[in-house]
């Protein structure tokens, strides 16, 4: 079996806008959900699933036998890590609130899930409000500068030392160098030359960079290395339809899904019950055992189906889809042993598959699997055409994948 490279996507957002609901129907595991501020207290890491059609359902094979993912019923469910972080306020990169701590948990974070309140019913510091009456355009920005705030104060923490030690090497190796310096906050090579790029800073020397710089710099090195999206939770609640066409206005360039948490996280129990079939990330539900279920619980399944019909289902798979193949622009490829049966060397078909950046070449992928492959490779093979593929042809969503390696027989 082929182990996943983990992918972490970090939840964010301000209390009681709906954080740990979104966490516990991404994966199903019960959180405690209250409506206080600060009820979670640790960061809550889970496992969630990107929804993809399988190659087998694609291809028409009878089956297939997922290993390192789950197949249900033609749609490959990919496994990406989740955090739950508790509520970000205002002032936390001062300490105000659980501060730096929380912060702390999203340094290896890949990409951000924003969640907000588009109902308005959450004030600033996370009480409930009327529904309406509070606009959650000023949280995105607000958490956003908090992020900010925060990475530019671990960054100026030595960078009067470090910037001159920059100063000192040739452009190439002083990327190599603060790249090095902020590995620690998974961010890579890519991003900080890219950051340089967009802010025009490049040319200047570090030690020259007055706060102003370094904010201009810091701001775009995070919107590159933690790309944000934002969830615009409670969408079922009437208000939240003007806010999220006012929001939509106002973030053009952004993305951003509407969802209902708490409906994804009841179908997810009314399924796991058997009173309902829903695959996660479906655009309905079919009842299966009316008998079993209450008037209450009948009449509430009701209302999240005109909702469903509303929107193209609860937006919950959609938003973390995004998050991760849209906003981190990742691939799922399917490495197998045998390119005429598409099974491994035991005979499971399909039984991996792969996230992957896109622009993946064959010879990265083999990298990916096992560093002896990649050390050996000759060459691949598409097991969909079974044409043959160079080290550096680049891979597509869903290619099936045989990586022939001088170094196999080798490995085992
Ligand atoms: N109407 C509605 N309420 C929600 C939704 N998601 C969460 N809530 C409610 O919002 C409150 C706060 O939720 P919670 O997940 O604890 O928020 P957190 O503080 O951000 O982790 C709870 O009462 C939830 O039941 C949603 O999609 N729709
Ligand atoms: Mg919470």
């Amino acid at each position: 079996m082929v182990t996943q490279t983990s992918v972490l996507v970090g939840i964010i957002g301000k209390t009681n806008v709906g954080k740990s609901t979104l966490f516990s129907a991404l994966t199903m595991i019960p959180v405690k959900i209250e409506n206080r501020p600060f009820v979670t207290l640790e960061p809550n890491v889970g496992i969630g699933y990107i929804r993809q059609t399988c190659p087998h359902k694609t291809l028409g094979l009878p089956r297939c036998d997922a290993r390192n993912s789950i197949c249900i019923e033609g749609n490959r469910f990919v496994p990406v890590k989740i955090i739950d972080v508790p509520g970000l306020v205002a002032g936390a990169h001062e300490g105000r609130g659980l501060g730096n701590k929380f912060l702390d948990s999203l340094r290896q974070a890949d990409v951000l899930i924003h969640v907000i309140d588009a109902s308005g019913s959450t004030d600033p510091e996370g009480r409930p409000v009327k529904p309406g009456s509070y606009d959650p355009y000023d949280d995105v920005i607000l958490i956003e500068r908090e992020f900010d705030l925060w990475l530019t104060s671990i960054i100026k923490s030595d960078w009067s030392r470090l910037s001159k030690a920059l100063d000192a090497l040739p452009l190439s190796e002083a990327i190599e160098r603060l790249s090095q310096r902020l590995s620690g906050l998974s961010i890579k090579k890519s991003h900080v030359v890219r950051a340089l790029e967009e802010t025009k800073l490049s040319g200047s020397k570090f030690s020259s960079w007055r706060d102003e710089e370094l904010q201009i710099f810091v701001s775009s090195l995070r919107r590159i290395s933690k790309p944000t999206i934002i969830a615009a939770n409670k969408a079922d609640i009437p208000e939240a339809i003007d806010i999220i066409k006012s929001l939509e206005k106002r973030l053009q360039g952004r993305i951003m899904v509407p969802i209902s948490a708490e409906a994804e996280l009841a179908l997810r129990r009314a399924s796991a019950a058997g009173l309902i079939k829903y695959i996660p990330g479906d655009r309905d539900y079919v009842v299966i055992d009316r008998g079993r279920m209450t008037p209450a619980q009948e009449r509430a399944l009701e209302k999240i189906r005109s909702f469903m019909e509303r929107f193209g289902g609860t937006g919950v798979q959609r938003i973390i889809n995004t998050a991760v193949l849209e906003a981190l622009d990742m691939i799922v490829v399917y490495p197998v042993e045998d390119p005429v049966r598409m099974c491994d060397s035991s005979g499971n078909i399909l039984p991996d598959a792969i996230l992957a950046r896109r622009g993946v070449t064959a010879r990265e992928l083999a990298y990916m699997i096992h560093t002896e492959l990649g050390e050996g490779f000759l060459y691949a093979i598409d097991a969909k055409t079974k044409s043959r593929l160079g080290a550096d042809h680049v891979l597509s969503d869903g290619d099936i994948v045989k990586i022939v390696s001088t170094r196999k027989k080798q490995a085992r």
